[in-house]
Parts: structure tokens; sequence; C-alpha cells
């Protein structure tokens, strides 16, 4: 009775073990990274932040309205940084690799039309 009370308090253990073990794996495995991006308000927060959390490889995006910059976190086995900038861009905001198409900015509302440079 003891021992299979005790063989299965082990395998709990290894089971834990094996969970945490997997989950930490995988958060190291993913990337941050930080960049500019071109906007104006809340408007184009949500607009960036929409289109990036659309992408299942992409854990996060957050894009501050005050000092333009981005943060990711994805996973850089699963999508490349380029293609991060390409979706902002897609979006109508330029990055600091990557223009947004002019008929895409054109589109965007008065307000979120940010300055670009000529
Ligand atoms: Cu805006």
């Amino acid at each position: 009775m003891k021992s299979t009370k005790n063989f299965f308090a082990i395998v709990m253990a290894l089971l834990i073990a094996a969970i945490t073990f997997n989950l930490t794996a995988r958060t190291l495995a993913d990337d941050t990274a930080t960049f500019k991006v071109y906007g104006n308000c809340g408007m184009c927060k949500k607009r960036i932040e929409t289109a990036l959390s659309k992408n299942k490889d992409i854990k996060k995006a957050t894009w501050d309205v005050k000092t333009k910059m981005l943060t990711v976190v994805y996973d850089p086995k699963k999508i490349t940084l380029d293609a991060i900038h390409q979706i902002v861009a897609d979006a109508g905001h330029d990055t600091d690799k990557v223009k947004a198409k002019d008929a895409t900015y054109n589109k965007l509302m008065d307000c979120c039309q940010y300055e670009r440079e000529k």
C-alpha cells in the first residue's frame, strides 16, 4: 500500500516537472524586439496592435503612443522580424525598415496620417 502511494507521488512530481520544463522552454524560445513605428494616436495603437495580434506567432505587441516604439514578443522559429515589419506596413504604418504603400497610408483617417519624410 505504502509503495503504491509513493509510486504515484513520484509520477505526479515527474509530471509537474515535465510540464514546468516544457513551459519554460517555450518561453525561452521567444524573442523580444523593439523598433520604431510611425503613428499618432490611440487609434493607431489599436490598428498596429490588432494587425499583429492576428498572427499566432506573435505573442505580444505593444506600441507606445508617446515614444512610437513597438515592442513585440514572437517565436523566431516561425516568423522573421522582417515579416513583422511588413505586417505593420501593410496596416498603413511606416517602420524604421519598411514603408507602407502610399495607397494604404492615404486610407488612414486624417488624424492618423502621421508626418512622413518626403
Ligand atoms: Cu491614429
